[in-house]
C-alpha cells in the first residue's frame, strides 16, 4: 500500500512523476487473500464455461485486487493506492480484460494490460475528478475505454480513447445519487449504460448513449447494494447483478427482468469493492 503522493493535473513533468508513483505503488509484495476468497458457491446456471464474466473484488485498504476465474482460482494483484477506485477492461483489444485504477482526487486513470504487478501501461487525466469511473466498448471496436459519471447531476461523460480529451458522449441518465452500470444489454457489441437507484433496488438500462428516456426497468435484489453487470451465462448479452458489501456476496441475474438470483457467490470480506471481468493473467 502506498500514498499517491503529490500530483497535479498540469504539466508533463508532473504527469511523468505520477507514472513513477504508480509503479512504486504496484510493487508492494504483500498480498493477503480476503477471508473467504476461495469459498465461492454457485447455484442455478453455473458459469464454468469460457467466455463468461466473473466477479472480483478490490480491497481499498490494502490496494489489492482479487479476481476470481471460471475455474475458481483467484488471481491476486497488488495495485493501486489508498482511496483509489478499481475498474477493468480490455484496453488493448487482445481479448483479455485487465485492471485499472482511478484516482478520484486527481482525476487520473492508471490502466494495465496485464493482471500482474508493475507499472501502468496507460496513464492519463480525464474529467474533473471526484467522479465515478466507468469503462466500456462504446463504439464496438473491441477496445474498452473510460468514462465518468457525475452522480450529483446524473451525467455520463464517455470517450472512445484512453487519453486526456473531451468527452465524445455526454448525456444525463438517472436521478441524483444513482449508481452507474455498463453493459451490452442487447448483444450488439456496443456497451451502453444504466443506473441503479439504491433506495428502490431499481435498475434503469438504455441501449443508447444519448440519455434517451425509457429503456428497460428492472427491480432486482435488495436495497442499498452495489450494482454490477456482466455476461454471467455466456449468451453474448450482459445482465445485472448486485454486490452486498456488508457480507461480500454477489447476486447475479441472467435476464433483464425481476426475479431471484441465478448465481450467488461469496467473495471477499465486508467493505470491499466489486469488479467484474473475464480474467486471466
Ligand atoms: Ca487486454
Ligand atoms: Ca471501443
Ligand atoms: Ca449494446
Amino acid at each position: 500500500m502506498c500514498e499517491p503522493g503529490i500530483q497535479t493535473r498540469l504539466g508533463v513533468f508532473l504527469l511523468l512523476s505520477t507514472v513513477a508513483v504508480a509503479a512504486s505503488c504496484a510493487t508492494s509484495p504483500t498480498v493477503t487473500a480476503p477471508r473467504n476468497a476461495n469459498e465461492g458457491t454457485r447455484s442455478g446456471a453455473a458459469s464454468a464455461a469460457v467466455g463468461v464474466d466473473v466477479p472480483g473484488v478490490y480491497d481499498p485498504a490494502t490496494a489489492s485486487f482479487f479476481l476470481a476465474t471460471a475455474g475458481d482460482a483467484t488471481i491476486a494483484v497488488n495495485y493501486g493506492g489508498t482511496g483509489m477506485v478499481p475498474l477493468a477492461g480490455d484496453w488493448n483489444g487482445d481479448g483479455s480484460q485487465t485492471i485499472g485504477i482511478y484516482d478520484a482526487a486527481h482525476a487520473m486513470f492508471y490502466l494495465k494490460n496485464s493482471n500482474e504487478p508493475g507499472g501502468a501501461d496507460l496513464v492519463f487525466l480525464y474529467g474533473p475528478g471526484d467522479s465515478i469511473p466507468l469503462s466500456g466498448d462504446w463504439n464496438g471496436d473491441g477496445k474498452d475505454t473510460v468514462g465518468i459519471y457525475d452522480a450529483k447531476s446524473g451525467t455520463f461523460f464517455l470517450t472512445d480513447v484512453n487519453a486526456t480529451g473531451n468527452a465524445l458522449y455526454t448525456f444525463t441518465f438517472g436521478a441524483e445519487n444513482s449508481r452507474p452500470v455498463v453493459g451490452d444489454w442487447d448483444g450488439d457489441g456496443r456497451d451502453t449504460v444504466g443506473v441503479y437507484i439504491p433506495e428502490k433496488a431499481l435498475f434503469f438500462l438504455t441501449d443508447g448513449l444519448k440519455g434517451e428516456p425509457g429503456g428497460v426497468q428492472v427491480e432486482f435484489a435488495a436495497l442499498e447494494l452495489v450494482p454490477v453487470a456482466g455476461d454471467w451465462d455466456g449468451d453474448g448479452k450482459d445482465s445485472i447483478g448486485a454486490y452486498d458489501p456488508k457480507n461480500g456476496t454477489f447476486l447475479l441475474r441472467n435476464a433483464l427482468n425481476g426475479g431471484p438470483a441465478d448465481i450467488t457467490r461469496s467473495l471477499g470480506a465486508p467493505g470491499l469493492v466489486p469488479i467484474v471481468g473475464r480474467w486471466s493473467r
